[in-house]
């Protein structure tokens, strides 16, 4: 991307494997390094495409395309039969201890693995037996917070927590995300409104990009799910 810039997309289009039908059209958006860009629209509309487009899993199939190198955090925390150092050092797997220690403090769930049987190497089940859903949320956070990567692109990242935990691992999300650029996919107002701008798409266009302050930018908040 140019320089000061961590995405640069002009006019690109995409289509996922096996459909020849465009799930993404004329795209047109730049990002600033340390930026913060919340991504709604219906279900289907194209969001989590955008972020696959932009995490290089995607496609573009016209246009031009810059994106510094993202790590994506899916809807789903993808967990293994394995220990929870396991799970986590796939991020990294040279990561220290001290560092291990300090994602997991910075997650939220230092105290939840100390009071397990094995600590760090209590093993889990397949999907993450053992862990509810809060606990494999912040999981995944830790995960990505081993990933330095300048770009962190997040699927509805407090789906399905209950909002006094969407609340905590927002605020963790936010404090570990200061300087990188953040594209958070959404449809739920409390994950909107730490972004300095929103991008509507429908039907795979963006259709308006609106920044904190305009009165757009609030439209946009309203049209999203209550916390
Ligand atoms: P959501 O998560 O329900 O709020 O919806 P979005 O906005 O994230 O939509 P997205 O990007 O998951 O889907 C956009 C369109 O692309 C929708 O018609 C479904 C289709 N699509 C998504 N993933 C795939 C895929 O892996 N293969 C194919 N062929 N189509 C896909």
């Amino acid at each position: 991307p140019l320089p000061g810039y961590a995405v640069s997309l002009a006019d690109v289009s995409a289509f996922h494997e096996g459909s020849n039908a465009a799930v993404l059209k004329d795209i047109d958006l730049a990002l600033r390094q340390g930026e913060r860009l919340a991504v709604i629209g219906s279900s289907g509309a194209g969001k989590s495409s955008l972020l696959a487009l932009l995490s290089g899993e995607l496609p573009a199939r016209t246009g031009s395309i810059a994106a510094t190198p993202a790590t994506l955090l899916t809807q789903r925390t993808e967990l293994f039969e394995d220990s929870l150092r396991g799970n986590l050092t796939l991020a990294d797997p040279k990561a220290s201890e001290a560092r291990l220690h300090d994602v997991l403090a910075a997650a939220g769930l230092l105290a939840d693995v100390e009071a397990m049987p094995q600590g760090i190497d209590t093993r889990l089940g397949e999907g993450g037996l053992g862990l509810s859903g809060g606990q494999s949320r912040r999981l995944a956070l830790a995960r990505l917070f081993l990933r330095a990567t300048p770009l962190w692109l997040l699927d509805e990242p407090t789906e399905g927590l209950d909002g006094a935990t969407a609340r905590d691992v927002l605020g963790r999300l936010s404090a570990m995300a200061a300087g990188r650029s953040l594209v958070i996919a959404t449809h739920i107002r409390r994950e909107a409104v730490i972004a300095d701008r929103i991008a509507v798409i429908e039907g795979g266009r963006i259709l308006d990009v609106s920044r904190r302050g305009e009165v757009a930018f609030e439209k946009a908040l309203d049209r999203l799910r209550p916390d």
